[in-house]
């Protein structure tokens, strides 16, 4: 057990540091053939956005080819893009999500 001591007496401090667990960027990617009102209806189900939000954030990543769509902790979001991976891929689309570390 540490007595806070070093070798011969001298004093050694540890910082009590509260440590976040890493936060995680979801990405949602451009295709040519997937459905607009599709990519809405994922962003409306999965990430809580109204339609007025779901629209824009649409529209920015078909204009900008990607757009962060969330925030997470790591399984959050590995569930999230799991959830987008599954239903688009149920539905025929290429649509593509991903995650990664801020
Ligand atoms: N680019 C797609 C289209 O024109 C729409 C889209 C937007 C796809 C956002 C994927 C992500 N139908």
């Amino acid at each position: 057990p540490d007595d806070g001591e070093g070798e011969a007496g001298v004093v050694v401090k540890t910082k009590p540091r509260t440590k976040r667990p890493p936060l995680y960027k979801v990405l949602l990617l451009n295709d040519d053939y997937t459905p607009m009102e599709f990519v809405v209806h994922v962003l409306e189900r999965f990430f809580g956005m109204t339609h007025a939000q779901a629209f824009e954030v649409m529209l920015t990543v078909h204009k900008k080819g990607v757009a962060v769509v969330g925030v997470f902790s790591h399984e959050i979001a590995e569930t999230k893009v799991g959830q987008v991976m599954d239903f688009a891929r149920r539905h025929q689309h290429p649509l593509q999500c991903t995650m990664e570390k801020e």
